[in-house]
């Protein structure tokens, strides 16, 4: 089993579409482990995207994730960052596939609704920085059996 963080951003709130995005990832079998609404500082919004604190696009992003609140998930399951990145499109609205989440509800290019961890390291890091361990909550879903990768 995998993990990634899932972060729906404060333009999914404000355009009331995170009921429908998480439809999605029930629907096709993730297991939500963890989840938690939050406005976020700049302090936390600079942990979040260290990675890009030399990119042009770094203050306007800042900005953007401290807008308004924003949902951050847990989700597990087999192969679980591959899989959410593909159901998320790629990084654009406008280039973005259509049947993905960013292709079917935008065309902006910061503006993207989604965050998706984008590998193993990312995956526990980002969840260790939005999550207390404690947070993160063990249960069974009945339908497990039924979603097997390899079967
Ligand atoms: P990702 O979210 O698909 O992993 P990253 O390259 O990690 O894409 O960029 C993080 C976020 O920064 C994007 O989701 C998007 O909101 C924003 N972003 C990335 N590139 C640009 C850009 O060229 N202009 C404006 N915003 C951008
Ligand atoms: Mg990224």
């Amino acid at each position: 089993m995998e993990r990634t963080l899932i972060i729906l951003k404060p333009d999914a709130v404000q355009r009331r579409l995170m009921g429908r995005i998480i439809t999605r990832f029930e629907e096709k079998g993730f297991k939500i482990i963890a989840a938690k609404f939050v406005h976020i500082d700049r302090a936390m919004a600079q942990k979040h995207y260290a990675v890009h604190k030399n990119e042009t696009f770094y203050e306007s992003l800042l900005e953007f994730i401290t807008r308004g609140p924003v949902l951050a998930f847990v989700l597990e399951a087999e192969n679980a960052i591959e899989v959410s990145r593909k159901m998320m499109g790629s990084t654009f609205g406008h280039e973005a596939e259509p049947g993905t989440i960013r292709g079917d509800f935008g065309i902006s290019r910061q503006y993207n609704l989604i965050h998706g961890s984008d590998a193993p390291e990312t995956a526990l890091k980002e969840i260790k920085l939005w999550f207390k361990p404690e947070e993160l909550v063990d249960y069974e879903m009945p339908d497990r059996s039924w979603l097997e990768m390899g079967k």
